[in-house]
């Protein structure tokens, strides 16, 4: 028999002793909790609005007070399903304020989420919930016309770790509804979770295969938005507008909605990133500050020019989750009028930023530099030799908010960390003499689809699942819009000819999320490696591309 109990042992992320010591003498880690900060803002801004946004199209605001008893709830639902500390949950839930009670819920029970975004489909899902080795899932009924109640169906089938689905909706279907837990105090654990454990588990971009999961601990994570906090000037008279989805790290952290909750100041759900939704909230409830991701920003710069709503109270804008070029930075500024802040961030742990009195050439020119004192930045080159300032070469890094390791996955952290804990971020940066990093671009084969993180491998596998592909080489092309966008070339089995819309709707019924279906679709003949030699996959598509852009370029224009 096979045990399909989920395993009970503490997550860890492990820092050596000497780096723990040091961390916390610098008053780096506090010994803070997600619990314990929640719980004293619910005293010190009881009445002060947490959370403005929507629910089945009803504005909720909830105070701070609401916030902490809603979590409490829940996680008292949670307990009483018997579901026990140190168990994971996956949350796939859109921008609504209901996200945020389930995850205040799961750190007050001891819980562990991982966060999905509402785009996952059940291949994703399934591999988070059998990586994490969950026992719950929760989710909405509906969000953006896709039921996730079929979701579960699959999920519980496919990985029977997954015993209870929790559904924010009004009908659960054979499921639980989050508003009919029914609480049991008595198991709230009266201790709050040890300020080093693991308090939930993100999902990495996944530049070879499959998403990997990263384990942030409450430590770690507290000081990063603590330390955000002063560098984007969050007060309690903030309000920061989530606009991207709110499980990314970015509006999630950088300084994100937890930074707002921690200041006590006020988070605004947008139910979408457009202007159309955006704009209108941002006049009603005078947001300050937000997050978006470059072609976005570009798209708000435009809207902003001729639209009715008062954008005045917005003061920072932050750009980041992909390359915003010079020019671009421009138009933004132009457009919004506010301070830009470039952010260049990761989900395993270090965010750069540039600082709102910099120099306007810095902030246009650069990505930022560190949160932190203690992140310590490498550019090295292709033999791991550190370079000078103004060389341009591969960024590792490590510091009091850079994991030393993915949960559950030795081969990846083999690849990824150097023996001295060094994180291999993948990204090709130039740093400048005072310290500010330049993004150039990326050293492995992932697709930056305007901030959402593509593995041209997990696409290709999927591709060459399709009964008339002999192989497949996914690549980046640039895209004035996207940044980039994928482009699929495939090989037909001898005497086939898929169409391009067929393999596209083939990549939409494996369940994998909407973003990752190639853009573009390309039949060739032969990969034509004999000019490449038949090793490097990276060599075939830097040719497949350029070949694509000779011939883009070829066309007549018009
Ligand atoms: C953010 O996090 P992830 O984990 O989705 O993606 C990280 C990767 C980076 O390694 C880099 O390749 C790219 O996204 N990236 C940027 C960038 N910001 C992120 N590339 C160029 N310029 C930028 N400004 O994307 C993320 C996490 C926290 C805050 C902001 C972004």
């Amino acid at each position: 028999m096979t045990d399909t109990s989920p395993s009970r042992l503490p997550l860890a992320q492990i820092w050596p002793d000497d780096m723990v010591q040091r961390y916390r003498a610098a008053g780096y880690w506090r010994g803070e909790t997600f619990t314990g900060f929640v719980r004293d803002n619910a005293r010190r801004f009881a009445d002060k609005t947490a959370i403005v946004g929507h629910t089945g199209g009803v504005v909720q605001r909830w105070s701070y007070a609401q916030l902490w008893d809603k979590a409490e709830t829940i996680a008292a639902g949670l307990l009483a399903l018997g579901l026990q500390a140190g168990d994971r949950v996956v949350v796939q839930l859109g921008n609504i304020p209901e996200f945020y009670s389930v995850v205040f819920g799961l750190f007050r029970a001891g819980l562990i989420p991982v966060y999905a975004l509402p785009a996952h489909r059940i291949t994703e899902i399934a591999h988070f919930a059998r990586k994490a080795q969950a026992c719950a899932y929760v989710a909405a009924q509906h969000h953006e016309n896709f039921d996730y109640r079929t979701l579960a169906r699959e999920l519980q089938h496919e990985v029977p770790t997954v015993q209870h689905t929790i559904i924010v909706g009004d009908d659960a279907a054979e499921f639980t509804a989050l508003h009919h837990l029914q609480p049991d105090p008595a198991r709230l654990p009266s201790q709050d979770a040890d300020p080093q454990s693991v308090a939930f588990l993100q999902i990495s971009g996944g530049s070879t295969g499959l998403s990997k999961l990263i384990p942030r601990t409450h430590d770690d994570y507290i000081y990063s938005f603590r330390a955000s906090n002063d560098i984007c000037g969050i007060t309690p008279e903030s309000v920061y507008m989530v606009a991207l989805p709110a499980a990314h790290n970015f509006p999630m952290s950088s300084p994100g909605a937890m930074g707002a909750f921690y200041a006590g100041a006020t988070v605004v759900l947008s139910p979408a990133p457009s202007p159309d939704a955006a704009f209108p909230l941002i006049e009603q409830e005078k947001v300050t500050a937000l997050g978006l991701v470059p072609p976005l920003a570009l798209l708000w710069a435009q809207a902003a020019e001729t639209t009715p709503h008062d954008l005045s109270s917005l003061q920072v804008l932050q750009v980041g989750g992909a390359k915003l070029t010079p020019e671009a930075a421009r138009r933004v500024i132009a457009g919004l009028g506010c301070t830009l802040q470039q952010v260049f961030g990761m989900a395993e742990g270090l965010v750069n930023y540039t600082r709102l009195n910099d120099p306007l050439e810095t902030i246009i020119q650069t990505q930022g530099r560190p949160i932190s004192p203690a992140d310590e930045i490498l550019v090295v080159d292709d033999h791991g030799h550190p370079l000078e300032s103004g060389g341009t070469g591969y960024l590792l890094t490590r510091g009091p908010y850079t994991i030393r390791a993915y949960h559950n996955d030795p081969a990846a952290n083999a690849r990824s960390f150097t023996e001295d804990g060094f994180y291999r971020t993948g990204d090709v940066v130039t740093r400048t003499a005072d310290g500010y990093l330049i993004v150039q671009g990326r050293a492995t084969d992932h697709i930056n689809r305007a901030g959402e993180k593509i593995s041209a491998e997990e696409v290709e596998d999927h591709l060459l699942a399709h009964p008339q592909v002999f192989d497949a080489t996914v690549v980046s092309i640039p895209d004035e819009f996207l940044g980039e966008r994928t482009c699929a070339f495939i090989i037909p089995h001898t005497g086939t000819r898929p169409r391009g819309v067929e393999l596209k709707k083939w990549m939409r019924e494996r369940g994998v999320a909407a973003f990752k279906v190639p853009d573009q679709i390309v039949l060739v003949d032969s990969f034509d490696t004999t000019a490449v030699g038949k090793t490097s996959r990276k060599e075939l598509r830097a040719k497949l591309r350029a070949q694509l852009l000779a011939q883009e370029q070829a066309k007549p224009q018009g």
